[in-house]
């Protein structure tokens, strides 16, 4: 039997701290009372709010000059389930996780669906990967996947994706996530708009399998691993390309993929207008595809992305589904801490987003008044609203403090014993 965190055990840490969350609790929804907000109406909008957790991000990620495997990794899906349950158990916030093919590959997917079904999690999004060949793969993506020069690459790479709406529908996702790496490192290497076509031919013999209740996610990225032109570089190609594919076709934003300084969140703003946006690859980023945890390093950034989120929701914006994900590597930490923290941040941020008193900012904006509607919308970013998390968490069974509970519990100890370190693991991005 494998180890879980006994119910029994979150319920006791619960009760150290249940007095004086009940108190932080009735003091906030004071004074949010006198700004005219209801705790109660944030606490359950917060309870309902779920994230996607990533399988390859239970592992120990790395960077380009090494990793650092830490102790009880997860050494198949059935161990990163295991380890997305227990995000799922103690933080109530995220009830499913996103696979990414051929990592998770199984022989046997009735099996891993029982096997998350009796874990209490469900799959979401699935991700294909033809940004690196696969052991026994008959020909390489070394010059490009969905955009190869030749057809024969071209064609292997839409059967991948092909192959993982399959594997997904027997495990109950609903959309396919499709990042490409191609592109170039020297200019002149390739015509940019050729692979432009290519890509389009590509994705629409993809977009063809999609079942009827299926969307796809185009994931734009500015550079790296092609270090001068990358086919979906930016939000602009990854609109034009949903637009050409059809209305199943939205943009996937992951908050790593700008450049310095890009002003996400109207990038946010201009695919909700579109009515195109997919949803999130959660993370943060000092200077590029960072992966950094959720909300570590910006979390302001993250607070006026939600922001964008709750004003559009607020509107009844057409065509406004996103589904929310994080994808994140975690060098230097336990990966189930990263998640665990970085789930609890995208719910922060968006109950600071729902503290936006947004008559009165409209009001502010409409006199021009920049710094009356500065301090309004930063008013609602500064509030510690940890009482409103907390509190949903512990109403819906899971921890007030995960990460104390996590580290009580051993956890991490006991996964060391039950999984010996193997060669050629899969966790992680590596
Ligand atoms: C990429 C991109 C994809 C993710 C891979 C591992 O940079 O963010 O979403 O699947 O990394
Ligand atoms: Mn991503
Ligand atoms: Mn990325």
């Amino acid at each position: 039997m494998s180890y879980r965190i006994p119910e029994a055990f979150v319920g006791e840490e619960n009760a150290k701290l249940a007095a004086a969350l009940a108190e932080d609790y009735a003091a906030l929804g004071s004074r949010l009372a006198r700004r005219g907000v209801d705790i109660a109406t944030v606490t359950e909008k917060v309870a309902a709010f779920a994230v996607a957790v990533p399988t390859w991000g239970v592992g120990t990620g790395g960077t380009r000059f090494a990793r650092f495997p830490g102790p009880g990794e997860p050494r198949s899906v059935f161990d990163k389930l295991e380890d997305c349950a227990t995000i799922h158990q103690l933080t109530r916030a995220t009830p499913t996780c996103s696979p990414h093919i051929p990592w998770d590959k199984v022989s046997d997917y009735r099996e891993l669906l029982g096997r998350a079904k009796a874990l209490g999690v469900g799959f979401d999004a699935v991700n294909s990967n033809t940004f690196q060949d696969a052991p026994g793969q008959r020909l390489s993506y070394k010059f490009g996947s969905l955009t190869h020069s030749e057809k024969a690459v071209r064609d292997q790479a839409v059967a991948h994706n092909v192959e993982c709406i399959e594997i997904g529908a027997k495990l109950g996702s609903k959309a396919l996530t499709v990042w490409v790496a191609d592109g170039s490192n020297f200019p002149g290497q390739s015509n940019l708009n050729r692979a432009f076509d290519w890509y389009l031919e590509s994705m629409s013999e993809v977009y063809a399998r999609l079942p009827d209740d299926w969307r796809v996610f185009l994931e734009h990225k500015l550079h790296e691993p092609a270090f001068y032109s990358t086919v979906i570089s930016d939000w602009g190609s990854s609109l034009m390309a949903a637009q050409a594919l059809g209305p199943k076709a939205d943009c996937l934003v992951d908050l790593g993929h700008h450049a310095p300084n890009v002003n996400i969140e109207q990038i946010v703003a201009r695919l909700i207008r579109a009515g195109r946006l997919a949803g999130f690859h959660f993370n943060d980023s000092n200077y590029g595809d960072d992966d950094l945890d959720t909300g570590s390093a910006d979390p302001f950034r993250l607070f006026r992305v939600f922001n964008e989120l709750v004003d559009a929701s607020a509107r009844g914006a057409a065509n406004f589904n996103p589904a929310y994900m994080i994808d994140q590597s975690h060098n230097v930490t336990d990966p189930i801490e990263s998640l665990m923290v970085s789930a609890m941040e995208v719910q922060r941020a968006y109950a600071q987003a729902l503290l936006v008193d947004r008559a009165a900012l409209e009001a502010a904006q409409a006199e021009n008044d920049a710094m009356g509607a500065h301090c309004l919308f930063k008013a609602a970013f500064v509030a510690d609203v940890s009482p409103i998390l907390m509190q949903a968490r512990s109403r819906a069974g899971g921890a007030i403090d995960p990460i104390a509970v996590y580290r009580a519990s051993k956890y991490r100890a006991h996964k060391a014993k039950e999984r010996p370190a193997v060669q050629g693991s899969s966790s992680g991005i590596v």
